[in-house]
């Protein structure tokens, strides 16, 4: 058996970095019908009614609701969308994006 102490030494882990998820935000406005947005959250989101009506309570009641999280540049897209399919009917209408801590 040999005498020789061995110190141990903090497990060094390798870190993998692993990209920030973004969540897509949907803010409140005074003009956007209730419905409108309950439509945008159902064909852009893929959520069903009851889950797009409860994200617009929030949103109206809050000022603002997380849709959900997407990889950045999918949550991007996706808020762009949002945004634009309220401004194509003249809705002031906006979703956000920001990084996940
Ligand atoms: N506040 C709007 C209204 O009263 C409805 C609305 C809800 C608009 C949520 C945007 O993100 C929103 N007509």
């Amino acid at each position: 058996m040999s005498d020789i102490a061995t110190i141990p030494r903090a497990k060094v882990e390798p870190k993998t970095a692993r990209p920030k998820l973004h969540k897509v935000i949907l803010l409140n406005d005074d003009y956007t019908p209730r419905e409108f947005v309950v439509v945008v959250l159902k064909s852009e989101f893929g959520m069903s009614e009851e889950q797009a009506h409860r994200v617009m309570m929030t949103a109206h009641k809050r000022g603002a609701c997380v849709v959900a999280v997407y990889a950045k540049d999918i949550a991007e897209t996706k808020a762009t969308r949002g945004t634009e399919a309220g401004r194509r009917k003249g809705y002031p209408l906006m979703f956000t994006t920001e990084p996940e801590e």
